[in-house]
């Protein structure tokens, strides 16, 4: 296994499968390129698209109209945020962040519709939220100011005008928002992490292009009551990338950033899963660092996870991959379209079937999605190419953070259903009024929220605006989520430490801590929302109130 070990031991007995292995080429030689997957996974450099931005006063970012080939040669339009800073031109520029550090962002909405940037993750007064209350029209610009009071993560941003999420963020504008403290600054030197080289941001999102390499967005009714899903799965809007790595630890940090595609995270080597730990969720660092073989990831929610690649060989291939599970479709009761469960995992039979690598999916879900990409259906991700050795030697630590459990013992206890009824999905039989605030906290309470979701229903991402929260139970999980149980209280790794998405299944609920205490005067409205953006679009949505 190729564990992130314990040191030497584990490497080499650990490592015994590898040492099996037939030798794919000879050391010194170029590795050898999967023709699926041909293209250099995008790395955030200085500039260009992701190039990174530190970020210590001022920022003028521009919605607009961009031109990006995401499909190789096919250079199309798309919607990007474009920063220009000391004469660099960036799109989605990585923004990295000082906690404690105050930031000043100004929007030029240069599109033809209105938007707003919401700051995913963040601890922000409802001005700075981007709430789509706050939305500009094309032409207009609009002022953030706030100080990041969160700790380190990664967060991202994103739009988040009402009715046109979904389309915005297909279409381009979407990336991530990293936050850095001393915790933080200790792992990377601990670990020699350096983003764009040791520490890789992979944003997921899954798309469909039309002929001439523009992402194509239009849902029908049938696609917005279940969600946008596209034939293609892009990292950091490359299809189908490669990444070349040496014999040493790397961390991921995965941002879901598809509207609506839900994916189950392993890394294989063939048909062997391998281990690797999860060291961070949404709000950051976990207390210690989690062995797993695989996590669910939901639209919106980010898990960092360190890949231990010591025991490995010049030319060993490693991949990123989203393995088959249940969508639990059951809008129309549990158990419905039986097609679409247990897809089996995708052959690693490189280049054999060109685009048909995606070819082992289930029957598709309906006419209306015939020729698309499945939600649940297996398919690869990455390509990691072992391509150089390297002397590493750094210990992974056995401690991160702490993690200090909410207490919300006394904490009032409030319930949500969610469920489809008179053909919309609901929140509490609610759906998203502008100026109404259905739910009302007081500044500085703690509560119990208790998340259900309905057995006639479909996976759920629900996010929380302005907080963090803690999780605190699943029950009623399927068994595809149970067995990644790493406590009594049902809790994935993924599920611990602070998060603002959490995915709540059919069938299940979840219970979450919330601390809704922050520095802001007067009241403040929020959102509590689902973040499949065709369901979010479509009035999964509800205002909440923090009364001053
Ligand atoms: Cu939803």
């Amino acid at each position: 296994m190729i564990a992130a070990g314990a040191g030497t031991a584990a490497g080499l007995a650990g490592g015994f499968w590898w040492w099996n292995r037939p030798r794919l080429e000879h050391a010194g030689l170029p590795p050898v390129r999967d023709p699926a997957f041909p293209n250099p996974l995008p790395l955030p450099g200085s500039d260009g698209m992701f190039g990174v931005l530190d970020v210590a006063g001022t920022v003028a970012i521009a919605a607009k109209s961009a031109r990006h080939a995401m499909l190789p040669g096919k250079p199309a339009r798309m919607l990007a945020y474009e920063v220009q800073h000391e004469g660099r031109k960036l799109l989605n520029p990585v923004l990295r962040v000082r906690a404690g550090a105050t930031l000043r962002a100004n929007l030029w909405n240069t599109l033809d519709e209105a938007t707003i940037i919401h700051w995913h993750g963040l601890k922000v007064d409802a001005n700075n939220d981007g709430h789509p209350h706050y939305a500009i029209a094309g032409g207009r610009t609009y002022d953030y100011q706030y100080t990041v009071l969160n700790r380190a993560a990664t967060y991202w941003y994103h739009p988040h005008a009402h009715g046109t999420t979904g389309k915005q963020l297909y279409l381009g504008l979407a990336s991530l928002f990293i936050v850095e403290d001393d915790e933080e600054l200790a792992l990377q030197r601990a670990l020699d992490l350096r983003v764009g080289v040791s520490d890789i941001p992979l944003m997921i999102q899954d798309k469909d292009f039309d002929v001439s390499g523009t992402p194509a967005y239009a849902p029908d009714a049938e696609q917005r009551a279940s969600g946008y899903f596209g034939r293609e799965v892009l990292i950091n809007l490359a299809p189908r990338p490669y990444f070349d790595a040496a014999t040493r630890i790397y961390r991921f940090r995965i941002l879901n950033g598809s509207n609506a595609r839900i994916y189950r995270l392993a890394f294989r080597s063939g048909e062997r899963l391998l281990d690797y730990r999860v060291i961070a969720t949404d709000g950051g660092l976990l207390d210690r660092p989690y062995r797993t073989k695989e996590v669910f990831l939901s639209s919106g929610e980010r898990v960092e996870v360190l890949l231990d690649l010591r025991a490995a060989r010049e030319g060993d291939t490693v991949w990123l991959t989203s393995r088959a599970f249940d969508p639990m479709h059951q809008e129309t009761g549990p158990g419905a379209h039986p097609g679409h469960g247990a897809a089996p995992d995708p052959q690693p039979q490189a280049g054999e079937h060109g685009m048909a690598h995606h070819g082992a999916a289930p029957a598709p879900q309906s006419a209306a999605q015939s020729g698309s990409l499945p939600d649940g259906a297996a398919v690869d991700l990455l390509r990691i190419n072992v391509a150089a050795k390297v002397r590493y030697d750094r210990p992974v630590p056995a401690t991160l953070a702490e993690i200090v459990p909410l207490d919300a013992k006394q904490g009032a206890s409030r319930k949500f259903l969610l469920q489809r009824e008179q053909g919309q999905w609901r929140i509490n039989g609610l759906t998203f009024r502008m100026m109404e605030t259905p739910i009302v906290v007081r500044r500085g309470a703690t509560e119990i929220w208790e998340i259900r979701n309905s057995e006639r229903s479909m996976p759920h991402p629900m996010h929380i605006h302005g907080f963090q929260f803690q999780m605190l139970s699943r029950s009623g999980s399927p068994e595809q989520q149970r067995q990644l149980a790493v406590n009594a209280q049902g809790l994935a790794s993924a599920d611990l430490g602070w998060k603002d998405t959490v995915l709540v299944w059919p069938g299940e609920t979840v219970r979450l801590a919330l601390d809704f205490t922050h520095p802001f005067n007067g009241d403040q409205v929020y959102l509590f929302h689902c973040h499949n953006l065709e369901h979010s679009d479509e009035g999964m949505m509800i205002n909440i109130k923090v009364l001053a």
